[in-house]
């Protein structure tokens, strides 16, 4: 019989995002895959939608901003504590300064914050994002150790054209130079393309700089970035360095894709992640 005494204990990550009915992206992707992946999630819930916003018409949004605090206070005062602090979609300009504290509530010396600046995508920002939230959301970047980006949000947390199709490494590194200039610790550039029929992510942190970009499945699918950010920050509190855990995300969201563009999944349901979730108990 396993001696469980002797398995490491329980990592633990608290996951601020929202939860959308249907559509898989934020709560409902980063749950499963954080779980198979050995890691405690607990949620601060920012909204409860019926569906994402992006796709769908007449969608139900509750905005849950005058929770939040009185949530992790109470958290606080039962002396909960987590090894990272994964931070999506938000649902309001109010709820930055809200988790601007929740981080500095429950940092510690060894904690890990991943910000993942959820705003847009294909050069437009998501419907309910104002020029305000990316202001705001430009600075809590800069209490994060990674963030996670696509090539759109990183257009406007840098204030520079969004360029779309090819980028080549030496732009994806300079993209990623000016991302860390807003105070991240490492950035993790999503959706670049260096070559036609190729996409993945490019880090940079004080080790340097990577690029990996596998052949892309030509298909575009909500969510994953939200699958990407997940897998990446699994494979961080497993202990993987940031370069290594990008090519995981990478591997995972595109055979996600592949899946799903077999089974002709309508792109706006997010991918079919859930056949392939037990690859990550391994990785
Ligand atoms: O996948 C990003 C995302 C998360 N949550 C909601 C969204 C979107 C993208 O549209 O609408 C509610």
């Amino acid at each position: 019989m396993t001696d469980f005494a002797k398995l490491p204990p329980l990592r633990r990550a608290a996951a601020v995002m929202d939860l959308s009915g249907f559509g898989r992206c934020s709560l409902t992707v980063a749950l499963p895959i954080l779980s198979v992946m050995g890691v405690q999630t607990s949620c601060l819930p920012t909204a409860v939608l019926s569906t994402h916003t992006g796709g769908f018409t007449g969608y139900t949004f509750r905005d849950l901003t005058g929770d939040m605090r009185p949530f992790f206070t109470h958290w606080k005062k039962e002396g909960f504590a987590f090894d990272a602090l994964y931070v999506g979609y938000l649902g309001s300009v109010e709820q930055i300064a809200v988790v601007r504290d929740f981080i500095d509530t429950f940092r510690g010396e060894n904690t890990l914050v991943l910000v993942d600046p959820v705003m847009g995508d294909h050069g437009r920002l998501y419907s309910r994002f104002t020029d305000e939230m990316v202001s705001g959301i430009r600075a809590l970047c800069a209490r994060a150790d990674v963030i996670v980006p696509n090539m759109t949000e990183a257009a406007f947390l840098t204030d520079t054209p969004y360029k779309e199709g090819k980028c080549s490494a030496a732009d994806a590194r300079e993209i990623c130079g000016r991302l860390l200039a807003l105070g991240a610790k490492s950035a993790v550039l999503t959706g670049v393309m260096p070559r036609q029929g190729s996409v993945g992510a490019a880090c940079l942190t004080e080790n340097g700089f990577s690029l990996y970009a596998p052949r892309r499945v030509p298909a575009q699918y909500d969510g994953t970035g939200d699958v990407f950010a997940s897998v990446l920050l699994g494979a961080l509190m497993r202990g993987k360095k940031l370069p290594a855990a990008c090519r995981a995300a990478c591997d995972f969201t595109r055979d996600c894709v592949a899946l799903s563009t077999a089974h002709h999944v309508d792109m706006h349901h997010g991918v079919d992640f859930e056949p392939l979730l037990s690859r990550l108990a391994k990785i």
